[in-house]
């Protein structure tokens, strides 16, 4: 592993905690709550993470977190990725939930958010590690569901900071969510969204217009549409990019197809984030990693990437200079 990568100083800002869940982990949390798994065993989960598309992996995605049940198994799951974060020198984190995954099985949504929280402050307290935490709709439900998700916020809105959505792109448009957002950003949220990941260039359009967004997650698609992407690298829209998840979920063939080299001299405000590292292949230095050897870039494009995640970050201009 390249010792420029190890040592830089990260922040990643697309990952979703519950895609942090190691096999291990789902094994042990499966017997500490009673819970009988489709899977024999850690060995034959793992086998499973061989995906065509992002649906064939939110089925094994839904299936793993189903024995979250408690909110010390939110935590367990939590500290986890945060002590590996950490141990790749990643300096802050901006971290999904999906609550109705969770809330549509009977789980309160505040031993959810408790649960993810307690773990944030304590690695703010041990390590000095600095985190936001951010709600995410799932894009395949109503969007009253959305609606009675943002209800049941309300109590923990000092512990959340924006609201996303994700799930299953494909027939799930942004306009979809007009109304929601517009809830939400009224409530003082801020806003990011899943667009162009496998769906068309139009949706990172429609996440910008209609719901008003301040960074695209994903957002690979604006290869495809040479005007949008001048209109990115103009407003430095950050994208928060995931080259092994895109490459896992055939959004790219190879490594060396993937666009981050093109959107990067393109003049946009790229970023490295492990998604569901997980279910991935690997966390952000592999994600790095991935990078140097697919696409050859060379240690001052690499910490280019680094210093568009501060950029892009929901850090205090204070807490930015402090990382750089
Ligand atoms: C996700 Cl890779 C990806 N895309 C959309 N939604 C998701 N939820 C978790 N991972
Ligand atoms: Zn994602």
């Amino acid at each position: 592993m390249s010792a420029f990568i190890e040592q830089l100083p990260k922040v990643e800002l697309h990952l979703h905690i519950e895609g942090s869940l190691e096999p291990e982990l789902v094994f042990a949390l499966a017997r500490r709550n009673g819970i009988t798994l489709d899977y024999a065993n850690e060995a034959a989960l793992k086998a499973a993470y061989e995906f065509d598309d992002l649906q064939s992996f939110l089925n094994i995605y839904y299936a793993g977190m189903s024995v979250l049940q408690t909110e010390q198994d939110f935590f367990d799951m939590t500290h986890a990725y945060l002590q590996r974060a950490h141990s790749e020198h990643v300096r802050h984190t901006e971290i999904f939930f999906d609550p109705q995954a969770h809330t549509g099985r009977g789980v309160p949504f505040s031993v959810v958010v408790t649960g993810i929280h307690r773990a944030l402050e304590q690695a703010r307290y041990d390590w000095g590690m600095s985190s936001r935490l951010i709600m995410s709709f799932l894009r395949d439900l109503p969007e009253a569901s959305a609606i009675d998700t943002l209800r049941q916020a309300e109590p923990f809105h000092g512990w959340l900071t924006g609201v996303g959505l994700d799930s299953a792109e494909t027939g799930n448009p942004p306009d979809k969510f007009r109304r929601v957002y517009a809830m939400a950003r009224d409530q003082g949220y801020r806003l990011v969204a899943h667009a162009g990941e496998e769906g068309p260039p139009q949706y990172i359009r429609d996440a910008l217009e209609l719901l008003r967004v301040e960074r695209i997650d994903h957002g690979v698609a604006a290869i495809k549409d040479p005007a949008l992407m001048a209109e990115l690298a103009e407003n430095r829209i950050p994208l928060t990019v995931c080259p092994l998840s895109n490459l896992k979920l055939k959004v790219v063939n190879t490594m060396a197809e993937h666009p981050m080299g093109e959107l990067l001299q393109a003049g946009l405000c790229v970023t490295v984030n492990s998604d569901d590292p997980a279910y991935f292949g690997g966390y952000m230095n592999a994600n790095y990693r991935a990078l140097q050897q697919g696409l050859g870039m060379s240690n001052s494009e690499l910490l280019q990437l680094a210093l568009n995640s501060v950029e892009a970050s929901w850090l205090s201009p204070e807490e930015k200079a402090l990382l750089n």
